[in-house]
């Protein structure tokens, strides 16, 4: 295998976009992500602005500020993309006219690809070509087909649903990618979104793709390295490039903050237990503070609860 070819296309998912600074980070995460992006126009300038897929979650939330959007429409390289869940307003494409991505796709800036619409796009500058497919977050259909070409065509599948190599992070949450290619027989490369760690793997002549996320938002991704990925069309092969990550960025105060917190309140709840001849005043007065406050009934439950114990 020649070393270097040139790749036909760049894969992304997850981006999660964001306006504020995730609670795990130290640093300026605003400026992280805008060096993020640059970086990724950078990649696709090294290869003559092959083209950019991305499988979803372009935005962290689906109605981001106009700052952020300004933002995505000046930096953002071009990219073909499927709405992800964090996309759309309740998860769902009814409302889509009403989202950040759409800002985006109508500014030009994004081409959606939604094969429930339309027909599979052609990436014709590409030889050989490559067909794009996509299913919006939520959207399944296993009977579908890529358009039929003249001659070699590389057909690809986005989809935005969650599934995993070897087990679940969380117990009954997605499906094993062996199950995602079988249900989707007709395409040569499914791409997925909605699993923040990456993989990549060959069945037969086929591939699944999780790129994974760009930036780490959360504290368990510490460790983490964001990528994004390469395909090379001549030779059916996929390259792993892992995004440089800066060191000493991450704090867990929130979460010994949170501990904190939670001790106090165990401290509180351990004094009212402790409290032996808890005064008709204090009773009244707690009922007069349900009755005040609406209170809902298991939080009522649990205050009588505790005072009774
Ligand atoms: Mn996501």
């Amino acid at each position: 295998m020649k070393k270097n070819n040139k790749p036909s296309l760049i894969i992304t998912s997850d981006l999660h976009l964001r306006d504020d600074q995730p609670i795990c980070r130290t640093d300026n995460f605003w400026e992280t992500q805008l060096q993020k992006i640059i970086w990724l126009n950078q990649l696709q300038n090294n290869y003559d602005s092959i083209p950019i897929v991305c499988a979803g979650d372009i935005f962290h939330k689906a109605k981001p500020s106009p700052k952020l959007l300004a933002l995505a429409i000046e930096y953002l390289p071009h990219m073909y993309v499927i709405p992800g869940n964090h996309d759309l307003p309740n998860h769902t494409m009814n409302s889509f006219h009403e989202c950040g991505l759409n800002v985006l796709i109508t500014a030009g800036k994004s081409t959606i690809v939604n094969s429930t619409n339309q027909n599979s796009i052609i990436l014709q500058s590409l030889r050989p070509t490559i067909s794009l497919d996509g299913l919006p977050y939520g959207i399944e259909n296993d009977s579908l087909k890529p358009k039929k070409t003249n001659g070699n065509t590389t057909s690809i599948l986005l989809l935005h649903v969650y599934n995993y190599l070897e087990k679940p992070k969380w117990i009954d949450k997605g499906t094993s990618y062996n199950s995602i290619l079988k249900k989707y027989p007709n395409f040569g490369i499914v791409i997925t979104g909605d699993n923040h760690d990456s993989f990549y793997k060959k069945m037969g002549e086929r591939w699944i793709i999780n790129p994974g996320c760009f930036t780490r938002q959360r504290l368990d991704e510490k460790e983490y390295e964001p990528s994004v990925y390469l395909y090379y069309t001549h030779n059916n092969t996929v390259e792993r490039v892992k995004i440089s990550t800066e060191k000493d960025t991450f704090t867990d105060i929130h979460v010994s903050e949170y501990k904190d917190k939670n001790e106090r309140i165990d401290l509180f709840v351990e004094s009212l237990k402790q409290t032996k001849d808890i005064s008709l005043s204090f009773e009244d007065n707690l009922k007069r503070f349900i009755a005040k406050n609406k209170l809902n009934e298991k939080t009522i439950d649990k205050l009588w609860g505790i005072v009774h114990e």
